[in-house]
């Protein structure tokens, strides 16, 4: 893909995040786009939100359980980039800044050490690691319906939007992540359930494989960055009036209510 389309798709993007509109999704236009065209949109548009002064929090992961992998037909999970004005303080989101989001609970792993690969290893990943904490990620694809086909949504930064981290920290070795229970709640009525496991096996697998992607680009994790590892739950629709809650065993619990 040439440079100037990879910039104005990567433009349309944000404009449609800005502008919280849906907009059809790209291969419509270009039925062609690969994963590697998608991926230089996305830098494109990465490029552009730190020009305009947004900061970068850490890289995130998607699409990383078998559920997800298995319904878009892939084989490796998809990376996008959570910069610092998704990050969600005072316990709220507002619904009107929002498309259609959905909530996913997910456990973030913040680094004491840069990862950098090839060949990093989930054991090394928890050897970099400074602590674990709960988090909600909210999606909010840019594109009708929710709909896209893998190189779509890559180009749309995973469709990364806004983020709820809770407050129980702990150090790595002192839960075994895999075996974390959770349980996503709206208004009080339980929706969806799930074990770290779901996340590649292990959720140190998804930073592990997530430097191994970066390598490919010459890009490393770096320490103090906040990397989320991908939904142990399914992903939930938000409609306004909503309280949300999860509940992470060993981990505490982390919500938030839907303005
Ligand atoms: O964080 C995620 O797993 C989202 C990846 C993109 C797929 C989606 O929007 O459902
Ligand atoms: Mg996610």
């Amino acid at each position: 893909m040439d440079r100037a389309t990879a910039v104005s798709l990567a433009e349309w993007l944000i404009r449609a995040e800005v502008e919280k509109r849906e907009v059809t999704r790209i291969t419509e236009r270009y039925p062609e786009l690969t994963v590697e065209d998608a991926y230089q949109i996305q830098e494109v548009l990465v490029g552009k939100k730190l020009e305009q002064g947004y900061r970068i929090v850490g890289p995130k992961m998607g699409l990383t359980s078998r559920a997800k992998m298995k319904q878009m037909n892939v084989d490796e999970p998809i990376y996008g980039f959570i910069f610092d004005y998704m990050v969600v303080s005072g316990g709220e989101i507002s619904f009107r800044d929002l498309i259609h989001p959905k909530v996913e609970a997910e456990i973030a792993f913040v680094l004491g050490r840069d990862v950098e690969g090839p060949g990093v290893t989930g054991a090394q990943v928890l050897a970099a690691t400074a602590h674990v904490m709960p988090a909600l990620e909210i999606i909010d694809s840019r594109y009708e319906r929710f709909h896209f086909t893998l190189p779509d949504v890559i180009a749309d930064n995973a469709s990364s939007s806004r983020v709820v981290f809770g407050t129980t920290l702990k150090r790595p070795d002192e839960l075994e992540l895999d075996l974390v229970g959770v349980t996503l709640s709206i208004n009080g009525e339980l929706k969806e359930m799930g074990a770290g496991a779901a996340v590649l096996g292990h959720p140190a697998n998804s930073v592990a494989m997530l430097a191994n992607m970066l390598a490919r680009k010459g890009l490393k994790l770096k320490a103090g960055q906040t990397i989320l590892t991908g939904g142990i739950t399914g992903a939930v629709m938000l409609q306004p009036g909503d309280v949300v809650s999860a509940r992470l065993d060993g981990l505490g619990s982390v919500g938030f209510l839907v303005r």
